[in-house]
């Protein structure tokens, strides 16, 4: 079977990948001239773990190749769409999903299968889709074969959960899901499930949307301890050995492409009370960031050096994409001298650099933003002896408190009250 796979991003890239190293003839399409080139030349254009071997191998083995022209749509059976629906103003902008499937449409023949992998709005399928499909195509639904399969990859475990992950399939009837079922019940162990595209859209949403509400819970345990006294970690810790509670942590803040925006997306259509509940557990979380710049700006004197420790929006990943500490450095840099380090990234729209003791040489506090692993295995003497003062921190219980009050740091933590 030839697939395209539209969109080579973060979602893209890996799966057309991974359908390549399944056997499957694969071309990617992409807008992006210099993207298309490197995928090509079998070098990955993203990071993403195991990426660059396996790209490298099916590229080399003439199993995915890449183009900026749609006409290649006319040579395959199938198209998986995964380009961005990001969020503005609240609602989705659907335009880049739109023009795929007009481009796809005009050139698509009886028997094609569309899925859309892209997080959409629910009744998207149903409705935008099919649409513009049966316009730009002059074909008629169940002439041509439309379905959801929502992406659900972690950035920095995409090359694992593609092979593992369950996979949702929603159809507009039960033959669209079932032929779409057939590509992926090739590539993860994980099992497909078959379902509506009204329920894979409704369940793609919930997903991040449980996740978020759970953190702003975390997040609003949090600010509670810190007025109350109490130790929100320690909190969090006792009431999850309770069998039906999983509490999720707090932090500096919620970043990453997806749990920014999927709330807004689901939020949209529900009324008053339930829109409510979604939208105050986003401003929480999109809070969280002025409440760190808060706790840093009560530690350390106007003018002083601070470090960040941490770019990326999550530990051990190099992604910077809504990272909190961009957030947080806008908040301070105006009064602080802000030193920002991350053991991962390699390119940001800020100053930082890869070289911990240079970022916290001369800090007059040291502020953890991101929980990588690595800020677990700093070694706190050698810091101790080229900061200006001997103070931490810590947005993610990632610091061990005993060594750090060792070597004389005071030590602060969000979510813990005096
Ligand atoms: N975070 C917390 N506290 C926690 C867990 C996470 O503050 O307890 C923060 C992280 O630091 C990060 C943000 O939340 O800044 C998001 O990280 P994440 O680990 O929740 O996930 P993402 O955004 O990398 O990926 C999510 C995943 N969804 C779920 O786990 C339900 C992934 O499986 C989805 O495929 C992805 O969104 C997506 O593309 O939709």
């Amino acid at each position: 079977m030839r697939i395209a796979v539209v969109g080579l991003g973060y979602v893209g890239l890996p799966l057309a990948t991974a359908l390549a190293s399944k056997g499957f003839e694969v071309v990617g399409i992409d807008i992006d001239e210099k993207k298309v080139e490197k995928v090509n030349k079998g070098v990955a254009p993203i990071e993403e773990p195991k990426l660059p071997e396996m790209l490298k191998e099916v590229v080399s083995k003439g199993l995915l190749r890449a183009t900026t022209n749609y006409d290649v749509i006319g040579e395959t059976d199938a198209a998986i769409i995964a380009v961005p629906t990001p969020v503005k103003g609240g609602k989705a902008d659907l335009s880049y999903l739109e023009s795929a499937l007009r481009e796809i449409g005009k050139r698509m023949k009886e028997g094609y299968l569309v899925v859309i992998e892209s997080t959409i709005p629910p009744g998207t399928t149903q409705g935008l889709a099919k649409r513009v499909l049966e316009e730009a195509s002059g074909l008629k639904h169940g002439e041509f074969y439309l379905a959801h399969a929502p992406e659900r990859l972690a950035p920095g475990k995409a090359m694992e959960e593609l092979f593992k992950v369950p996979k949702l399939v929603g159809g507009l009837t039960e033959e669209d899901a079932k032929r779409a079922a057939s590509i992926y019940s090739k590539l993860t162990e994980g099992g497909v499930i078959i379902t509506s595209a009204i329920n894979a859209e409704m369940s793609k949403l919930a997903e991040n949307t449980f996740r978020d509400l759970n953190i702003a819970f975390a997040n609003a345990l949090a600010l509670l301890a810190e007025k109350l006294g109490a130790d929100v970690w320690e909190v969090i810790k006792l009431a999850n050995t309770h069998p039906r509670v999983n509490i999720h942590l707090p932090g500096p803040g919620v970043g990453g492409p997806c749990l920014t925006k999927d709330p807004y997306m689901l939020a949209e259509p529900m009324e008053d009370t339930s829109k409510n509940l979604i939208i105050t557990a986003r401003k929480i979380n999109e809070r969280m960031p002025h409440h760190f710049a808060e706790l840093v700006k009560n530690m350390v004197k106007r003018g002083e050096k601070v470090a960040l420790l941490g770019l990326a929006y999550k530990g051990g990943v190099d992604d910077i994409r809504e990272s909190p500490t961009l957030k947080i450095y806008d908040l301070l840099k105006d009064d602080y001298e802000v030193a920002v380090h991350d053991p991962y990234v390699k390119e940001a729209p800020i100053p930082f650099t890869n070289d911990l003791l240079s970022a916290v040489r001369g800090a007059s506090l040291i502020a953890v933003v991101t929980d990588h692993p690595d800020y677990k295995e700093i070694d706190w003497g050698e810091v101790a002896k080229v900061v200006k003062e001997k103070k931490v921190l810590d947005g993610r219980n990632v610091v061990p408190k005993e060594e750090v009050l060792k070597f004389g740091f005071v030590y602060k933590a969000l979510g813990v009250g005096t």
